[in-house]
């Protein structure tokens, strides 16, 4: 059966160009709930540890380095049918190729800096909301 929960990120891009509010309204608009949220900056040895499935990828070291260049805003959103709509609602990981009407093709510049982070699984996402928030923080 598939999740009610999925994690995101407005990533440091969309932060920049002050957009947290834009994006956020989407999430909402789209049918999701918030459950935790928390506005913070990565460290690169946290940017590392989160992406360290990436790690043999080319451009790891790249998304590194710009996942811990500024603020972020980490959240847990929930629906029903979390991972795979909120997919839907973010876009294709290259904004060129994304949908008319998602995030990324609004507000993404480029395939690394892309907007928003969105769990591709149930399970990356319980993981990921566990990278940044305690129980006591869900609501
Ligand atoms: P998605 O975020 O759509 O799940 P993934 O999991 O393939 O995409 O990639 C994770 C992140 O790595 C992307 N959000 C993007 O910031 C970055 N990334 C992916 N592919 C590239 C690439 N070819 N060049 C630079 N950064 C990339």
């Amino acid at each position: 059966m598939a999740g009610k929960r999925t994690f995101t990120m407005i990533k440091p891009d969309a932060v920049k160009a002050n957009n947290i509010g834009s994006v956020l309204a989407m999430m909402t608009e789209g049918g999701f709930r918030v459950v935790a949220m928390k506005y913070t900056k990565l460290s690169a040895e946290k940017a590392g540890k989160f992406y360290e499935v990436h790690k043999e990828r080319p451009f790891y070291g790249e998304l590194v380095e710009f996942m811990s260049s500024g603020p972020i805003v980490a959240a847990i959103l929930e629906k029903d049918n979390a991972v795979e709509d909120f997919r839907k609602l973010i876009g294709a990981t290259n904004p060129a190729e994304a949908a008319e009407g998602t995030i990324r093709k609004r507000f993404a510049k480029s395939i690394g800096e892309n907007a928003v982070h969105g769990s591709d699984s149930d399970e990356n996402a319980q993981i990921e909301g566990d990278f940044f928030f305690s129980g006591l923080e869900k609501f």
